[in-house]
């Protein structure tokens, strides 16, 4: 019996790790939050997920400007798709290099853990670079956080119906 149980656990475990999810942002001259975006430019992670950045419209890259600590920092070429795997949890801080003055920037937020306060200094850093949309990136801070909220709400909320089952 003990044998069975644990050879459940494993078959979980190795189950949920290759789930890893792949995660699509396109790179716009025009979108929902206006000109010269990623889209979404919020995205939540997990540990080993990928994230592919399309150029559906030309002329945009997608290099990063801060990764949590041991992760790589990347530089894409302009025009390119680039698939980035992000292998460590916190928040990844990126830009279009062509377009980081008009605030074309975005957040990769891997794990549950709220946006560090490193992560946030080094947003408002990239922010102050801006000449155009200069409040995207405390809006998207905000959205990363939010993110956390609306989780751990759905996850209380299903722990309470389970009690009330019980
Ligand atoms: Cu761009």
């Amino acid at each position: 019996m003990k044998k069975l149980i644990l050879a459940g656990f494993i078959s979980l475990v190795s189950i949920s790790s290759t789930f890893a999810a792949e995660h699509e942002v396109r790179m716009l001259n025009s979108g929902k939050d206006g000109s010269m975006v990623f889209e979404p430019a919020v995205v939540k992670a997990k540990e080993g997920d990928t994230i592919k950045f399309i150029p559906t419209d030309s002329g945009h890259s997608v290099s990063s400007t801060y990764v949590p600590e041991g992760a790589e920092s990347w530089e894409s070429e302009i025009g390119k798709e680039f698939t980035v795997t992000v292998n460590k949890a916190g928040t990844y801080v990126y830009k279009c290099a062509p377009h980081v003055v008009m605030a074309m920037v975005g957040l990769i937020k891997v794990g549950d853990d709220p946006v560090s306060d490193k992560a946030k200094e080094a947003a408002k850093e990239l922010a102050k670079t801006f000449v155009m949309n200069k409040d995207r990136m405390e809006k998207y801070l905000a959205e990363a956080d939010k993110i956390d909220t609306e989780q751990e709400a759905k996850q209380e909320s299903s722990n309470k119906n389970t009690a009330e089952q019980s």
